[in-house]
């Protein structure tokens, strides 16, 4: 390839439109239309209407946990969590995840105490917490990132020795197992995501899930204001539930789970074959699990040894309609409302500084095909041979 070949040097992009990063499932038109004309033949639209019923009662069989409890988000699912567990004080968990695992805390008055993650796995780093204890710290919230785990067994004993209540955000984690065991009923409850970019899709939606009768008739009562379900006290309610739009495209996306998490893992193992002789690149497998859903395809790009920054590998994918993403950048700790506590984390989150500055992620799911993966990392590949003269194209320009 001549440099004046790639996209961001005057070239054509390699893709005529943008090949995003995420699931984005979409079933079959003639499915939707059956599923939509369903609810408007019952007139039911949501209100723990008969579709969410019997999604949550597939997910408790397919999950193998007692109750799941649909809703209209993660981010509303983990703040129901919060103060469902009765959480108070400051809880721990990782910086480096999505902002709403942060701010589910933040709107319930708690305050998140951030702990650094495992280079390898990029899981939280259990042997860093006891460091962050005091009296005020209930609780952990555990995050299963990338379609790994972050060692939910190992957190469950070091939460009860310390007499800790544990959850986990399993936004990016279902469908996945722990020796051989769904993630789903570790710790006190689980938190999954059914967002369009995620494996299981309700375009919108998520789901708790818990094995403690007590804790699922809290949650029941918190997910609605006007009451579901058999009445228990708690003193907030809000508005989580999901309506039956929602449970319908979940139902067609968990009947395709297996398709879908068979062509993540063939395209994922594509990247990992094709990635594996780039110097600078490495691709980041799911942690910790006897089976992922290969959800995201995350590397770490070494500047030295790849002869680009992170960001010029973003700039020239980019241009080449790869829609390829820095991940959680720059870090909660970094983000609006709590960067004015930096200074106690200056020194304390080395790694999740170095990986919101490296890490990578591209494009898997729905819309990309094996040709698209061999594309995209022979343009990584060229990239890298290339490295100087697209140095120069970005010292140019003042990048
Ligand atoms: N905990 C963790 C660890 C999480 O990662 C998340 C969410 C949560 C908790 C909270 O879950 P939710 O409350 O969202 O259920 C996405 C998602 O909005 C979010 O669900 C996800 N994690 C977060 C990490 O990423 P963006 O900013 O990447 O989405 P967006 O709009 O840029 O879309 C990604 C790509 O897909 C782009 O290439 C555009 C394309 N796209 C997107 C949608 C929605 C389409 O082509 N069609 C579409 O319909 O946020």
């Amino acid at each position: 390839m001549k440099t004046t070949e790639f996209a961001v040097l005057g070239g054509t992009a390699a893709f005529a439109k943008m090949l995003p990063v995420g699931q984005l499932y979409f079933p079959s038109w003639d499915r939707y239309e059956a599923a939509m004309r369903g609810i408007f033949e019952r007139r039911y639209y949501t209100n723990q209407g008969p579709l969410t019923q019997q999604l949550e009662e597939r997910l408790q069989d397919y999950l193998g946990v007692k109750h799941a409890i649909c809703v209209t988000n993660a981010t509303i699912g983990l703040m129901m969590a919060a103060e469902a567990m009765e959480l108070s004080g400051k809880v721990v968990m990782p910086s480096f995840t999505f902002i709403a695992s942060a701010q589910s805390l933040s709107w319930t008055g708690i305050e998140p105490v951030f702990c650094d993650v495992d280079p390898a796995t990029h899981q939280i780093d259990i042997g860093k917490i006891d460091a962050l204890l005091d009296e005020r710290v209930t609780g952990i919230m555990g995050v299963n990132l990338w379609g790994g785990a972050c060692d939910p067994v190992a957190l469950e004993k070091f939460s009860q020795a310390r007499d800790l209540k544990l959850y986990f955000d399993s936004a990016h984690a279902f469908g996945c197992e722990v020796d051989n065991r769904k993630i789903a009923s570790f710790g006190s409850l689980e938190v999954f995501s059914f967002h369009a970019t995620k494996i299981l899709s309700a375009t919108e939606g998520g789901c708790l899930c818990t094995n403690d009768d007590v804790l699922a008739a809290r949650l029941r009562n918190i997910r609605s204001s006007y009451g579901a379900g058999k009445p228990v006290p708690v003193v907030k309610t809000s508005n989580g539930r999901m309506s039956e739009a929602q449970a319908a495209i979940a139902l067609l996306s968990l009947e395709d789970f297996p398709q879908n998490q068979q062509k993540n893992e063939t395209l994922f193992r594509q990247y990992e074959e094709k990635l594996k002789h780039i110097p600078g690149v490495k691709l980041i497998k799911p942690a910790g699990v006897t089976f992922s859903n290969y959800q995201y395809v995350v590397c770490e790009i070494d500047a030295n040894s790849f002869g680009l920054l992170r960001d010029e590998l973003i700039a020239v994918l980019k241009a080449e309609n790869v829609n390829a993403r820095r991940y959680f950048y720059p870090g909660a700790h970094r983000s609006a409302g709590y960067r004015d506590k930096l200074h106690e984390y200056a020194d304390r989150l080395p790694i999740t500084d170095q990986l919101c500055a490296t890490c990578i992620q591209l494009p898997i799911g729905a819309m990309v095909d094996s040709d698209a993966v061999n594309a995209i990392c022979e343009l990584i590949d060229k990239c890298q041979c290339n490295a100087d003269a697209l140095k120069s194209h970005f010292a140019g320009h003042g990048k």
